[in-house]
């Protein structure tokens, strides 16, 4: 019998991804609106190792932070309808900042697969991205890929049905300073325990009220658990607990970076090699 599994596409704009989606669905597509709202919405069909795939386009991203109504569409569907493997689309010439996603899909806890697109760009600009070191880093699947020519789709592909049966082992790749994983924690525990929170990955959902997501934090306020929340955030300044979340992401990336890139810088101004 045929599994039938829901793929979503997400990256940051620009990226390739509905490259990659006409790539794999060729004329099986439909193009419609997100439900309320104008944003168009493609899903298509795919069959692929016995494997009926229904793809999703998610808006392009650049956190899952509800700073924009491409951003809430694409948590939303990742964590209300749960797709059963979202593969990430990565512009291989940009890792740095497309990398800053990663961190908080990985944090989601969703079966992630990262397509490494735009490789002609970046072996033209002389750039040498070990994508098996990438992929031993991360502890998820890298495939690469040309989106524009439709190079490296099948691969892609059997990396999500291979991906379908293998019992994940999620390891932490991104971690914090004791601090913020203390506070992690002290969320996790509050959360696991009210049923208010179920629907929700509890590191993913504590680390973002860390980041002080007003949409997360007006879900939290409507909880009993909110008084007990409220002391372990309120510990802390939150301007500082939400930069450093986001230089610890900064700096695993780095770190990463270090291990899997041997970038050619001698074409970059400097301002074009700090980017953010
Ligand atoms: P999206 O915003 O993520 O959906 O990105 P698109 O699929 O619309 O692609 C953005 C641009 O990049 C388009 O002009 C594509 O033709 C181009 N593109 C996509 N993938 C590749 C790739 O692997 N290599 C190159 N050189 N261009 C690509
Ligand atoms: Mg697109
Ligand atoms: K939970």
């Amino acid at each position: 019998m045929t599994e039938k599994i829901t793929v979503a596409l997400a990256g940051n704009p620009n990226v390739g991804k509905t490259s990659i989606f006409n790539a794999i669905t060729g004329s099986k597509q439909h193009v419609g609106n997100w439900p309320g709202v104008t944003v168009e919405r493609k899903i298509g069909k795919r069959v692929h190792n016995d494997v009926m795939m229904e793809i999703v386009d998610l808006p392009g991203t650049y956190s899952l932070t509800a700073y924009s109504l491409d951003e809430i569409i694409a948590r939303d569907f990742i964590i209300e309808e749960k797709p059963d493997v979202v593969v990430q689309v990565i512009d291989a010439t940009n890792l740095e900042r497309n990398l800053y996603l990663t961190t908080q899909l990985m944090e989601l806890g969703v079966r992630l697969i990262i397509a490494l697109n735009m490789t002609d760009l970046a072996l033209a600009k002389g750039d040498n991205i070990d994508e098996t070191k990438m992929q031993e880093f991360l502890e998820v699947p890298v495939v690469s890929t040309i989106g524009s020519k439709g190079n490296g789709i099948e691969g892609l592909l059997d990396a999500v049905t291979n991906e379908l049966h293998r019992t994940r082992v999620t390891g932490n790749v991104f971690t914090y300073d004791d601090e913020i994983e203390d506070k992690a924690e002290k969320l996790r525990v509050i959360l696991d325990s009210d049923p208010y929170f179920a629907h929700y990955p509890s590191r993913w959902f504590g680390l973002k009220l860390l980041e002080g997501d007003e949409n997360i934090i007006k879900k939290g306020k409507e909880s009993d658990s909110f008084p007990k929340i409220q002391i372990i955030l309120n510990e802390t300044d939150a301007d500082i607990l939400e930069a450093k979340v986001a230089d610890q992401r900064y700096k695993t990336i780095q770190t990463m970076l270090r291990q899997v890139c041997n970038i050619n810088t001698s074409h970059l101004s400097g301002s074009d090699m700090v980017d953010r």
